[in-house]
């Protein structure tokens, strides 16, 4: 096992992961950011180091920065956590050849999966499922383009191979609208990665997206913690997760975690990952791989008592996985709640000081999060603060819980999404659940 661990990030995960190491007798260094000096990890940290100033462009996002870090403190490892560098192959590659390990998958894995047209390549390849479309990258001819869309049935969506979580895309109606719509896409593209290749896909009109965690240790074994529901989103900022998906049998749970473990050992896949699901009519289509641990890992290890960070110090210090299928048994529901510094209404960031906080307790209710009484939530990250995590027997139980939990939560001084969460956990369509991904949208839009 690692020796001394870098946490190159900030906020709750990298208490998260802090807190794995602690319990694994790891040393922890934590690299932090100017604007981040009162971050509760950095205290807790046995090193601190400054990355530079509070602009993540010159400390949490520049690759010689961490790295520089890594060296001087010694550290054998650098977990990303999710978000910043997370799922930039770039950095994973100077991470290993600077001598440290990356606690995530391997440069190439990363780099075949951030391009969405060599993921769904690669998927199709292990068997994996894909919404009918072009197959790859679309050419220059408009016959050819117009009779792909033709064959898949409008309306259809056109997918920038760059993009991802979101970004990129166009929804395209009728034919009249198919050309300009791929050149338009193609434009944004290049401008916004760099990268002017586009695919196109079916568009689903109501799908839910469930996604499957995996972990793998690189030598052609892998794991499935079954799958989480993320269809609560505005604008592709998830909101609720809850894990297992309502409606999904322990049988299709099998059979779409082993399809994605077979996947995984067919690329030697190593670390945490999710295989991303757009579910429509009782199928399972992939849409994307994520190669980093997620936001919403936590419902995941609540059924089925797992620590998934701990498992990916395991995989990455070459020790292998902390369990075998057959170990993984689901049990009960759970559900997250994204806390975010923001306007319940207007959705602006709200920064500013905490003048109190007060975290729920009680059987079944987990807090993550790094904030405390006079911490001052600082401007320049993202809005999200900490997470909200409760668990039960049933899906009731684990909303009553959530309920009751929301409101013994004090966070004074700035606003947040606390009474957006207990109006979705007062929403008939929500308590009876399976709704899907513009759920949300449509509730919020009806209320104007
Ligand atoms: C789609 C889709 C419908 N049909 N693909 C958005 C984020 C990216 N991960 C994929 N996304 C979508 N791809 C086809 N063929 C609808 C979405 C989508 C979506 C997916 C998951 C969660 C929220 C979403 C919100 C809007 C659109």
């Amino acid at each position: 096992m690692f020796n001394k661990v870098l946490i190159a990030n900030r906020g709750e995960i990298a208490l998260r992961v802090l807190r794995a190491c602690k319990e694994m007798g790891i040393k922890t260094i934590a690299a932090y950011s100017k604007g981040d000096t009162d971050l509760m990890h950095v205290k807790l940290a046995d090193e601190s180091i400054c990355l530079g100033p509070a602009n993540s462009t010159h400390s949490y996002l520049s690759i010689p920065a961490v790295i520089s870090a890594a060296e001087i403190a010694n550290a054998d490892a650098i977990h990303p956590g999710y978000g910043f560098l997370f799922e930039n192959a770039d950095f994973a590659e100077q991470v290993e050849s600077s001598g440290f390990t990356f606690i995530g998958p391997d440069a190439d894995t990363i780099r075949t999966m951030g391009d969405k047209v060599s993921a769904i390549a690669a998927m199709t390849k292990a068997g994996i499922q894909c919404i009918p479309g072009s197959n790859g990258a679309l050419g220059k001819n408009d016959d050819t383009n117009k009779a792909i869309a033709d064959s898949i049935g409008y309306p259809v969506l056109i997918k920038a191979a760059g993009g991802g979580g979101g970004r990129g895309m166009r929804v395209v109606h009728e034919p009249s609208e198919l050309v300009i719509s791929i050149a338009t896409t193609q434009t944004e593209a290049q401008a916004a990665f760099g990268n002017p290749v586009v695919y196109m896909e079916k568009y689903l009109q109501t799908p839910r997206h469930i996604e499957v965690q995996i972990i793998g240790d690189g030598k052609g074994n892998a794991v499935h913690i079954g799958e989480r529901d993320c269809s609560t989103q505005r604008r592709h900022q998830k909101v609720i997760e809850e894990a297992p998906a309502v409606g999904i049998t322990p049988k299709e749970r099998a059979a779409i975690g082993k399809l994605c473990v077979e996947a995984c050992c067919r690329i030697n896949y190593r670390g945490a990952g999710t295989f991303e699901f757009l579910y429509e009519a009782g199928e399972f289509y992939f849409i994307e791989m994520n190669t980093r641990i997620q936001v919403e890992h936590p419902v995941s290890e609540m059924i089925t008592q797992t620590d998934l960070i701990r498992a990916q110090l395991c995989v990455a210090s070459g020790e292998g996985l902390p369990y075998t299928q057959e170990d993984i048994i689901f049990r009960g529901h759970s559900m997250e709640c994204r806390i975010n510094a923001e306007d319940p209404f207007t959705f602006l960031p709200c920064p500013g000081v905490i003048e109190a906080f007060h975290a729920p307790g009680g059987p079944g209710v987990r807090m993550e999060s790094h904030i405390y009484s006079g911490y001052r939530v600082p401007p320049y990250y993202d809005s999200m603060i900490g997470k909200l995590i409760t668990w039960g027997d049933t899906r009731d139980i684990a909303i009553a819980r959530m309920r009751q939990a929301l409101d013994e939560l004090v966070i004074d001084g700035i606003k947040t999404n606390v009474p957006l969460h207990q109006k979705l956990l007062n929403n008939k369509d929500f308590l009876k659940g399976g709704t899907n991904i513009h759920f949300l949208e449509e509730l919020l839009a009806s209320e104007e």
